[in-house]
């Protein structure tokens, strides 16, 4: 028998509602607003005055009760909300696993993508119900919504993998995802200047 670091859990049914993206027996909850978003926005003044005029939840994260331990495969399911914060499609903070540890994204509803970065190099994953996406060990993650309905997808990873949204703070992810003027979602370089500016 391989040895674990703590018990290790029951094989298990998790139940998953497709109309709702409810998970049950369900974990860790995160609703994310556009408060969370601090310091991470291509355009801070629209942020604080969205933060200020409502605070919407821009996206929430439901987790299966499989524990973030080593050796375990947890799960969760991401909600991001249509709309857009000064003109940039909403988006999850993003982080770099603190480990070198790949992750599986799967799309359930909605059109997005995955915006990928490896410090050097940013990668777009464009994301619909079906698509299997990749993220290789060393490359930061942000999702992001670039249609009108909410973007769900199923992610499964390494339970010791580890959330580094700091990294994310310092480095930025390379790009950002713009609204186009028709609508279409548009990589703008990363930083971008701050409108009014040019
Ligand atoms: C996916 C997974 C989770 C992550 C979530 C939100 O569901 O990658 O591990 O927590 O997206 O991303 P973030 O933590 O960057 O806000
Ligand atoms: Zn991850």
């Amino acid at each position: 028998m391989p040895s674990f670091a703590t018990p290790p859990v029951l094989p298990q049914v998790i139940g998953f509602d497709t109309a709702t993206g409810a998970v049950t027996p369900v974990g860790r909850m995160i609703a994310c607003r556009v408060t969370d978003l601090v310091g991470l926005c291509a355009d801070e003044t629209a942020r604080r005055y969205m933060a200020e005029a409502g605070d919407p939840v821009v996206y929430e994260v439901v987790s299966s009760r499989v524990p973030e331990t080593s050796g375990e495969l947890p799960q969760s399911v991401t909600t991001i909300h249509p709309g857009t914060i000064g003109g940039e499609f909403h988006f999850t903070r993003g982080h770099m696993h603190t480990r070198a540890r790949g992750e599986v994204y799967l799309g359930l509803t909605g059109t997005g993508g995955l915006l990928t970065f490896d410090g050097r190099r940013a990668v777009w994953v464009a994301m619909a119900p079906g698509t299997i996406g990749y993220i290789p060990p060393g490359w930061a993650h942000r999702s992001v919504n670039t249609g009108d309905e909410p973007y769900r997808f199923l992610a499964v990873y390494p339970g010791d993998a580890g959330h580094d949204h700091a990294w994310v703070a310092e480095n930025g992810m390379g790009h950002r995802v713009m609204r186009g003027a028709s609508g279409e979602p548009e990589l703008a370089p990363f930083p971008r200047p701050a409108a009014g500016s040019r």
